[in-house]
């Protein structure tokens, strides 16, 4: 019989191709040498990295499945998630970065643009000389985004676009903005338009203070009267399901990068039990720890097969956004538990810098929270379930 790999128990390396390897190898390399050496001090001083983008671009790592027509590699949705895996390994804040530029902003001017907006935005995005944020989160509409009050009003050759977004990844350093609005001129609907910074009206102050997250700058986006031209609107899609069919990608990318994280927290706290002793041997030895260390193991081999098999869903045309919820759902929980248990395996070492599975637990608590909450997506299953709709 082949031999068990303790840390890749169902041999998922097998089941990729080369081109997916290849692809998660130059992620892993990248995480590895560029942003695991700074994340310590980024952390601590919430260092805003706009150079980051191009770091990444140059390498292939943004909108890495959309079609080299517009400077991208049209790799598969594995591929995708896999780079989110390793990104997220280092730093969930860093994954953001990726996601929103990958799956929230290139995406939706792929999928709902004009073939202008895709020759004027997809190549700057791809190559990280403009970097993008999406406004879809408002104040007074979090897990409700139809309550949406952001409106734009139809003038001459154009829009007027008013209101607030709030907790928007990357918005203070943004280039380029995906906001969604109700369009008086299209019955309320909710319409999607990409703005670009230096309009007047439009700014983009700093949320301060996050204790997550704090590699990954999120800001406000107000509209106060925002005039744009009629190419701003991005024609391909009308209603809830324009933003919808970008969370879906950016769901799935998390579901994948907490695993990363995941396998971090594991790793540090399985190496760390094998050389800290106490009682005259390490604490690896015992029964607790080493059950621990198994539930770990089951919840991330699980939890990334499952996401390979959305994923291979995803390519092969045949993803229903359930699937999406039940994946972004469980493994953020189980990160989230995870990078608590592998706290306290380190004791008081554990909640320290140079750790890391601290910093990882207040991360997730984020990735938990944003693009849909834990109990918002079991909502979205339970009506799967029953056919009833339990959220209003
Ligand atoms: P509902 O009636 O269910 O649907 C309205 C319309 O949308 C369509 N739809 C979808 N289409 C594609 N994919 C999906 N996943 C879809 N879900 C719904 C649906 O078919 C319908 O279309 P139509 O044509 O019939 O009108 O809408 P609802 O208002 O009842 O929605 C309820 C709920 C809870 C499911 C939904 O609002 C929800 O998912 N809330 C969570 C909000 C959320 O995820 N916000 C994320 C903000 S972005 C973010 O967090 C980025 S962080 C990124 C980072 O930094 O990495
Ligand atoms: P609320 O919706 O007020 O929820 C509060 C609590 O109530 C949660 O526990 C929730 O599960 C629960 N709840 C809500 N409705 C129900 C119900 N019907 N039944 C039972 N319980 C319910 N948004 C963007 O648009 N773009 C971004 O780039 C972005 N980046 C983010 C970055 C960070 C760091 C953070 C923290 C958030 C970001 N978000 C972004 C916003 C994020 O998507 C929202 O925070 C999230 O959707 C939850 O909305 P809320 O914070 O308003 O919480």
């Amino acid at each position: 019989a082949p031999p068990f790999q303790w840390d890749d128990p169902f041999l998922l390396d097998e089941q990729l191709t080369d081109e997916e390897r290849m692809i998660r190898d130059t992620a892993r390399d990248y995480a590895q040498d560029r942003l695991q050496t700074r994340i310590l001090a980024a952390y601590r001083d919430e260092t805003v990295e706009p150079e980051i983008f191009a770091e990444m671009g140059a390498l292939g790592l943004l909108g890495v499945t959309l079609p080299d027509d517009y400077g991208c590699a049209g790799a598969s949705y594995v591929a995708y998630g896999l780079v989110a895996r390793e990104v997220e390994r280092v730093d969930s804040g860093y994954r953001s970065m990726m996601s929103v530029q990958s799956s929230l902003v290139m995406y939706p001017i792929f999928a709902y643009g004009s073939e202008e907006q895709r020759r004027r935005y997809l190549p700057k995005l791809a190559s990280g000389a403009w970097i993008g944020c999406f406004g879809l989160t408002e104040p007074d509409a979090g897990s409700d985004p139809a309550g949406m009050r952001t409106r734009a009003r139809k003038v001459d050759g154009g829009y007027v676009l008013s209101g607030a977004k709030t907790w928007i990844s990357n918005a203070p350093i943004a280039d380029i903005f995906v906001v969604w609005a109700k369009s008086d001129a299209h019955e309320g609907a909710i319409r999607g338009f990409v703005l670009e910074k230096g309009a007047k009206g439009l700014s983009a102050p700093r949320i301060g203070d996050k204790l997550s997250l704090r590699a990954s700058v999120t800001g406000q986006i107000v509209l106060e009267d925002v005039e744009v031209s009629d190419d701003a609107l991005l024609p391909g899609v009308s209603g809830l399901k324009g933003p919808f069919g970008c969370l879906n990608r950016a769901r799935y990318g998390i579901s994948w990068g907490v695993m990363g994280a995941a396998e971090d927290c594991w790793h540090r706290a399985r190496s760390y039990t094998l050389e800290r002793h106490q009682f005259n041997r390490p604490l690896a030895a015992t029964q607790l720890i080493q059950k621990k260390l198994a539930d770990m193991q089951t919840e991330i081999t699980l939890g990334l097969q499952a996401s390979l098999r959305v994923g291979r869903l995803m390519d092969e045309g045949r993803m229903a956004p359930e699937m999406i919820s039940l994946i972004k759902r469980n493994n953020c929980g189980k990160a989230l538990d995870i990078a608590r248990v592998a706290r306290d395996m380190h004791g008081g070492n554990g909640i320290t810098a140079e750790y890391h599975v601290m910093r990882h637990s207040q991360n997730l608590e984020t990735v938990n929270t944003y693009e849909g909450t834990h109990d918002v997506h079991a909502l979205i299953l339970g009506r799967a379930i029953t056919g009833l709709q339990a959220f209003g």
